[in-house]
């Protein structure tokens, strides 16, 4: 008794320390620290596009939905209540999320989706991340208008790496469909074959003056001669990277997916689905009407996608309404322009790469052609040559759990929701660059997650297998950013290329853009206990099965184990 009360005082005392320890930095680095309280109302809203009235899902009856403002260092509290017909969740882009795994959305990977009539408050604390997220839906295709922006700016009292711009524009691309786009994506489902690609692209909900019966509401930016304006682009389309030019006026990058970048000038911007590019503009050209527009990169071969540009209006103060100058945008399928930019990332400063890497790990990604199953019809089969389109990393086909999130079977020990046996390199080495003998096109389905223990330094080598046809792929990693220390083209050759690896100033972002016929590398430390979805941000291709989990394990005590789950967590 007497040695048991001893210990009980001891780790009392050394937890007061540790209370009066944290309270007193606390007090210090989050002085002015607020929490931000929203709610957020997804329900169905008639939205007029391209001449045609849509009961469109919406949050808040807004298209697209409400902007979230914070500081870095701030809380949000965000009660989603689903007043649609759809299950939902949402996914706060490119938040960490540390230890709070529970609020970062995607359906059955950490919690069940809220069904309709159902509601579930995210809680999370933004921490060292600094410049343009964004949120938006992370079940069906409801993403296609369920998003918004997250704008992080510098703690009260900091300020940007750059000089103070005299306005600040985020800039949503998104795609539109004249359907519902949940109907678009059913019937995929049902006939196996590629979705419809949408009608129009759209700057802030707005097609802009190039569609029909769009000019009226054309988003403008406004501008004075002389001012700077730090542009935030967010590419929310659902399956198109997109290129974005504003007529006429040089763009200065600095900073991507809420990391700083070091300062590089181009006229032209590429950006998957999901990332983000801060730019600043200055006001130095003659008063007038300029176009700021975005079109299609598309990298694979053969298939259909959706032509036309979206435009919005750069309008300096006191020009005349003439017609916007237009510029001239790369040709859809410029890879170079495409290679030349993402060649300029560079982070702001030296950082602290891993070094060593204890998890050496190699993933590939492409389609795939699943052979018509015997009791399919004919119609159910009109992927090419009556198949049906598929997609896998490492070979496996990603398919949702339906009765549980993996995170929920995780942490509370539940089987059969999901296995471990990710495997840490595909199951067949072979020539990546295509002509690929026909009998690797069929990947296995499986719900299965690659284990990483706490702290693990991780290195990825994302490869492009170019099956059935090579394709520029975003790939999106949920609680890291991460760094890109190489990217190319052909077969990633570890002898050739570890030498190219830049670990001094390499970018850090959370999607990366891997090039069509090639691979990245991306290293990171996995530092966030939790079950965190890899995935293509091309939403097709999620449907596919192009996403694997990485479940990162509790480390020693609390403050590296993943949090308790809220109680209002929905139940499947
Ligand atoms: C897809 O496009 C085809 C051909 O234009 C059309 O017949 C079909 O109705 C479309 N489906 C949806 C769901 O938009
Ligand atoms: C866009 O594609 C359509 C259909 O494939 C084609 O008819 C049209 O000429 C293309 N437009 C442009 C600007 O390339
Ligand atoms: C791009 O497409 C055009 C038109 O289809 C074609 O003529 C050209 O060769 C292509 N360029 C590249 C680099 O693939
Ligand atoms: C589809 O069939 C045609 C004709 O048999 C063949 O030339 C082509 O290579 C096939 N394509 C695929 C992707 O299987
Ligand atoms: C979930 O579904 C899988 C496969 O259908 C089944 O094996 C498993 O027992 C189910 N788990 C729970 C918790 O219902
Ligand atoms: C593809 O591979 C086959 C057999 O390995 C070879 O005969 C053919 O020439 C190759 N085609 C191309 C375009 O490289
Ligand atoms: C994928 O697995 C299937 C089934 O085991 C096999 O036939 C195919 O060759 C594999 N493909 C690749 C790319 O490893
Ligand atoms: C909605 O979510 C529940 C689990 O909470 C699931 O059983 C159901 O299949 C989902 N509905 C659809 C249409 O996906
Ligand atoms: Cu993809």
């Amino acid at each position: 008794m007497e040695g048991m009360k001893k210990i009980m005082t001891k780790a009392k005392c050394s937890f007061i320390f540790i209370a009066i320890s944290v309270l007193l930095s606390s007090a210090l680095s989050l002085a002015n620290a607020k929490t931000h309280n929203h709610e957020f109302v997804v329900e169905a809203t008639p939205v007029k596009r391209l001449c045609k009235t849509h009961n469109t899902i919406t949050v808040n009856g807004q298209y697209p939905g409400p902007t979230l403002e914070i500081n870095n260092g701030d809380s949000l509290v965000i009660k989603v209540t689903n007043k649609a017909r759809y299950n939902v969740t949402i996914h706060w882009h490119g938040i960490r999320q540390m230890r709070t795994g529970w609020a970062d959305g995607p359906e059955f990977i950490t919690q069940c989706p809220i069904r309709p009539g159902g509601s579930y408050t995210y809680r999370f604390t933004v921490e060292g991340q600094e410049g343009t997220l964004w949120w938006h839906a992370h079940s069906s295709w409801l993403r296609a208008t369920v998003y918004g922006a997250l704008i992080i700016r510098p703690r009260e009292g900091e300020t940007y790496p750059f000089p103070k711009p005299n306005r600040e524009t985020p800039i949503l691309l998104g795609e539109w469909w004249d359907r519902n786009p949940i109907d678009v994506v059913r019937q995929a489902q049902r006939t196996g074959a590629a979705p419809n690609v949408s009608d129009a692209y759209t700057i802030n909900g707005q097609p802009g003056d190039l569609y029909k019966c769009s000019t009226k509401g054309t988003t403008i930016v406004p501008i004075r001669y002389g001012e700077t304006n730090l542009i935030r682009v967010i590419n929310a389309a659902l399956n198109q990277p997109l290129f974005f030019k504003i007529a006429n006026h040089k763009l200065t990058v600095v900073g991507a997916d809420a990391s700083y970048l070091k300062p590089f000038t181009t006229n032209v911007l590429m950006l998957g689905p999901g990332q983000t590019t801060d730019v600043l503009i200055t006001a130095n050209q003659p008063i007038s009407r300029y176009y700021i527009a975005a079109s299609a990169y598309q990298s694979a071969q053969n298939a259909a996608f959706d032509n036309t540009t979206t435009t919005a209006i750069l309008q300096y103060h006191n020009s005349i309404k003439t017609k916007p100058i237009m510029p001239s945008l790369p040709s859809f399928n410029d890879t170079n322009t495409v290679t030349k930019f993402s060649k300029s990332f560079k982070s702001l400063k030296k950082v602290e790469v891993p070094n060593e890497i204890d998890e050496n790990l190699f993933f590939t990604i492409g389609l795939g052609l699943n052979k018509c199953p015997k009791n399919f019809r004919k119609r159910r089969c009109q992927g090419l040559n009556g198949s049906r389109f598929t997609a896998s990393m490492n070979n496996v086909s990603f398919t949702l759990p339906n009765n549980l999130s993996i995170l929920q079977a995780h942490y509370f020990g539940i089987p059969g929701v999901f296995t471990t046996d990710f495997p840490a390199k595909p199951p067949v080495k072979f020539d990546y660059t295509g002509n690929v003998s026909r009998s690797l096109w069929q990947p296995v389905p499986g719900t299965k997650a690659y284990k990483l223990k706490f702290g693990s330094r991780v290195q990825i080598v994302l490869q492009d297998t170019s099956i059935v046809t090579a394709e520029n792929h975003p790939i999106h990693l949920h609680g890291y950013d991460f760094y890109i220390v190489a990217q190319g083209f052909g077969n990633f050759d570890s002898k050739k290329d570890t030498a190219k690896f830049n670990l001094v100033d390499p970018p850090m972002r959370n999607t990366v853009a891997v090039p069509v016929n090639g691979w990245s590398v991306i290293r990171f430390v996995a530092d966030n206990p939790g079950a965190w979805i890899m995935h293509c941000h091309l939403d097709v291709h999620i449907n596919w099965g192009l996403a694997t989990v990485l479940l990162v394990e509790d480390g020693v005590g609390k403050y590296q184990s993943i949090e308790p789950p809220p109680l209002d967590l929905p139940r499947c």
